[in-house]
């Protein structure tokens, strides 16, 4: 058991595999631990610049972002260790670890699981094979019995603060219509979704995130999509990378958010809108099964079911069945806005990540 009174420090260990989701989770945690536990965060990374886009360089004391070379320095461990997605802590680190008297809390902050599997992982011990050492898995998830997902405490306060049309007209003074954020990537139902937006009845106004949606957008434009452009009913709006903490103004902007990977999914439960998640495509499809356990256990309505299946490729997408998923979304907002509510209420109840994460460690 940690003193109480005592700030707690903790080692953080992320690398950067692909895209931004590693280090999201990582930054979005060391930012918790520190603002709402008050815990020293070193925040080891490989790729300082995928880093600095998501934090635009915002110093924190109290976290420190570190570069994670091979020649790692000899440093004193932390009170808790976390190597993020079983990165593989650096041999001197490990060593320097026994020679402790209280050797550290060490966990394996997993993968986010959406399949029933990740209550039986969570929190199970693993003994390290060769030193007197044990780390337990700490399994983010949307079910009951895993660590739950972060959440800050000032979340649900900022968005009820935002003043969605304030933040509709900075884009245009001719807001009506239906608002979506688009974050994805690589898509072959893509330019048939923005065909069909652009000839339909009732305005589309679309926020492009920065990276793989901008690039395909401006292919389907023929044109660099620099800031906004329009094709029948379709506003196009370009938007900069922007800080994390800026990011869910976007999704709450919004009245449907197309989102990818792990962190962005999560923000979308937590926005409380309805969402198509281009999940994080996997070997042997097997992100397949995992959206569509996420479907099962959400009781994910048809309406965004059927666009989902097209969008993450399960039927290969087709200008007609594009057409036919998105006028059956279009017509079904109040059921969705009412179970985009329910699944967020759901979430709310496990708890946030950093707060279990903080009570395993300080009651070990
Ligand atoms: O970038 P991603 O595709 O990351 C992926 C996934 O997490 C995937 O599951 C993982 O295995 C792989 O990386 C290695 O999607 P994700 O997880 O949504 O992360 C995006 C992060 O980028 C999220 O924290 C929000 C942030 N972001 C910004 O801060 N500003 C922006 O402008 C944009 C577009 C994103």
């Amino acid at each position: 058991m940690v003193t109480p009174d005592k700030h707690l420090t903790c080692d953080l260990f992320c690398r950067v595999i692909d895209n931004y989701g590693d280090i999201g989770v990582c930054w979005r945690l060391a930012r918790q631990l520190h603002d709402e536990h008050d815990w020293r965060v070193r925040l080891w990374v490989d790729d300082i610049a995928v880093c600095a886009q998501l934090t635009q360089n915002t110093n924190i004391a109290g976290i420190d972002v570190c570069e994670w070379h091979t020649d790692f320095p000899a440093v004193m461990p932390a009170d808790v260790v976390i190597e993020a997605f079983a990165c593989e802590l650096p041999e001197s680190y490990l060593q320097a670890m026994t020679t402790l008297e209280h050797a550290p809390v060490w966990l394996n902050l997993e993968y986010l699981c959406v399949e029933s599997w990740g209550a039986g992982i969570h929190l199970q011990p693993s003994p390290h094979p060769r030193l007197p050492l044990t780390k337990y898995f700490f399994v983010p998830g949307i079910l009951p019995g895993t660590a739950g997902v972060l959440k800050e405490a000032d979340l649900l306060a900022r968005q009820a603060s935002i003043d969605v049309e304030a933040a509709r007209r900075q884009y245009t003074d001719n807001i009506e219509g239906r608002w979506v954020f688009l974050f994805c990537y690589e898509n072959p139902a893509l330019p048939m979704l923005l065909d069909v937006w652009a000839a339909s009845a009732e305005p589309v106004h679309c926020l492009v995130a920065a990276g793989k949606a901008h690039t395909q957008v401006s292919a389907w434009l023929g044109e660099d999509l620099s800031k906004h452009a329009r094709r029948g009913n379709l506003d196009l709006y370009a938007l900069p990378f922007v800080a994390q903490r800026d990011f869910d103004d976007l999704l709450w902007t919004c009245d449907l958010n197309f989102v990818r990977g792990e962190d962005s999914f999560c923000r979308a439960l937590w926005a409380a809108k309805p969402f198509i998640w281009h999940i994080y495509p996997q070997d042997e499809r097997a992100h397949w099964t995992k959206l569509a356990e996420f479907q099962a256990h959400y009781t994910v309505p048809t309406a965004l079911t059927a666009l989902s299946s097209l969008w993450n490729g399960i039927i290969t997408p087709e200008l007609d069945a594009v057409a036919h998923a998105w006028h059956q979304l279009d017509t079904a907002w109040p059921m969705l806005q009412a179970w985009s509510a329910a699944s967020r209420n759901r979430l709310d109840a496990l708890g946030n990540l950093a707060g279990n994460l903080a009570f395993f460690c300080k009651n070990r």
